[in-house]
């Protein structure tokens, strides 16, 4: 029997418009959960309770919402087991990487709940005596969070831990085919005592999830947008709230490069190659796109990380497997697309590439009628490519070949994304240049473009997003408005850059 999940609103559960099923990517026959669908006008009355249920929320002081962030965790924490497997059992993910992703939460949630007792705002002298200045941190009001399935629980843990905190309300529109893994993740947070409204969750279609943006934007009841997802999206939103004179948290896609020079380990190149292209089946933001080596150590490079794609193991994601299948059905058609894209000068070094099937196993491995593929790596690709310039979520990993550093750098930046980056080298010389001039937010030395730590900045420039940062007390300034205070206490009106007391300098002077 699978579930049946609807949305819920100012704590009531939400009258529904359509019904969209939820598959298990590894046996698409196995219905999850039957999702009712709500439509625009049902995400805008969210909105509306959101707005009503913050006032008081906002009034709840910070150390005691920051004791509900402590609760949350330890739900979380709790319910790994169970979390976790619905999440593998929901979108695909492996069991070890499930139970990472449930950690993230309660990770975000240990770094949070201490920022109750900070939030700090600052005490600042004034130019003028008897006056005294000060900052607050205000919560922004409303936040609609819309977040993409690869990561069902984690990344929106980065929103709503931090909305929370800081005293906002949230509108949470989750991906629907990982709408089990949401739902029961927000009956984790109501569980720890949330006031009704303060968090609502909204099962939409992302058609649906715009026109209701855009009413509520309309009517005042969003203050700020969270998006995860694709670029082309993104930028849609970005246009809608900046019509607003809003500026949306974006975290968009990646062509994320690994430049491997000539003295690097290259096995242990290879290996952060292979998590990071092939782990969670090439569908993190944070995948690899294109591997960037140096001519000199091109072929032996290829000739282990071939190898060792080759001889990962795909399959069940409840076992021990480097990839389950793709997440969804969507997911699987749009990578199908991109493997249109090989052209003759490229070469595939992996094997079989397509959907595992009887007609195309992998070893004895046949598929099991899931939506598993080949991991793909492809030599050859060059700038102007479609392999090269543009994302592509799944198990497909680009290789070309550079000179020189600087060249590493130009070709790591065309294809004007910027979320994460990567370098193997072991002279700190060329890891510190590679990170003045690579554009990504985000840059690791002798590890994988993906598996950030849940509390440093994490985002993106270019076609990644707009330059927001989530995690770690960076994302404060998209969930608070700094708002300066001062106070005279003088007894009179002090004229600010006017009644200022003048220490007159003799700048004629000079040493003898
Ligand atoms: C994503 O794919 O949207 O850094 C986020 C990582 C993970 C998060 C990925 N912690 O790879």
């Amino acid at each position: 029997m699978s579930r049946q999940i609807v949305s819920v609103v100012g704590g009531k559960e939400a009258a529904t418009t359509a019904t969209y099923e939820s598959t298990n990517p590894a046996r698409p026959s196995e219905v999850v959960a039957e999702v009712g669908l709500a439509d625009a006008g049902a995400f805008a009355a969210a909105c509306r309770a959101a707005k009503e249920a913050q006032r008081e929320w906002a009034r709840v002081p910070a150390p005691v919402r920051g004791r509900v962030i402590a609760s949350i965790g330890r739900l979380v924490e709790a319910n790994t087991d169970r979390l976790a497997r619905l999440v593998t059992e929901e979108i695909g993910k492996p069991y070890a990487e499930s139970r990472g992703e449930v950690r993230e939460i309660v990770d975000t949630c240990d770094f949070f709940l201490g920022e109750g007792r900070r939030l700090y705002g600052q005490t600042v002298p004034s130019e003028m005596p008897d006056k005294n200045l000060f900052t607050f941190r205000n919560p922004v009001g409303v936040a609609a969070v819309v977040t993409a399935g690869n990561f069902p629980v984690a990344v929106p843990s980065w929103y709503l831990v931090p909305a929370l905190l800081c005293g906002n309300a949230v509108v949470w529109k989750p991906a629907e085919y990982a709408a089990a893994s949401a739902h029961a993740m927000f009956q984790l947070f109501t569980a720890a005592g949330l006031p009704d409204g303060v968090l609502n969750i909204v099962f939409a279609d992302g058609a649906e999830t715009f026109r209701g943006l855009e009413l509520a934007l309309d009517e005042g009841t969003v203050h700020k947008v969270g998006f995860t997802g694709s670029s082309e999206v993104g930028r849609k939103i970005g246009e809608l709230t900046g019509r607003h004179l809003q500026s949306a948290c974006l975290e968009l896609g990646g062509k994320n490069p690994m430049v491997i020079m000539p003295d690097s380990e290259l096995d242990l190149a290879v290996e952060g190659a292979l998590f990071a292209g092939f782990g969670t089946a090439g569908q993190r933001c944070t995948s690899l796109g294109t591997v960037i080596v140096h001519e000199s150590v091109h072929d032996a490079f290829v000739e282990r990380f071939a190898r060792a794609v080759r001889e990962a193991r795909i399959g069940d994601p409840a076992q021990d497997v480097l990839a389950g299948p793709l997440l969804d059905q969507k997911f699987a058609d749009r990578y199908e697309e991109y493997l249109t894209w090989l052209q003759p000068h490229h070469k595939v070094v992996s094997g079989n590439i397509g959907k595992i099937t009887k007609d195309n196993p992998r070893g004895d491995f046949d598929g099991d009628g899931g939506l598993y593929y080949h991991p793909v790596v492809v030599d050859g690709v060059k700038p102007g490519d479609r392999l090269f310039m543009e994302e592509t979520f799944g198990p497909i990993v680009g290789v070309t070949t550079f000179r020189t550093l600087d060249e590493a750098v130009e070709l790591a930046n065309l294809p004007g994304y910027g979320l994460s980056s990567s370098i193997y080298t072991t002279d700190p010389k060329h890891a510190f240049r590679f990170r003045e001039g690579v554009s990504a937010g985000m840059v690791s030395v002798n590890n994988s473009t993906s598996g950030a730590e849940a509390h440093l900045p994490f985002g993106g420039n270019g076609k990644s997003g707009n330059g927001s940062r989530q995690s770690g007390m960076w994302v404060l300034d998209q969930f608070t408005r700094w708002q300066a205070m001062n106070w005279d206490h003088s007894g009179r009106l002090q004229k600010a850059q006017m009644d200022v007391a003048e220490i007159v300098p003799d700048l004629d002077f000079r040493l003898s």
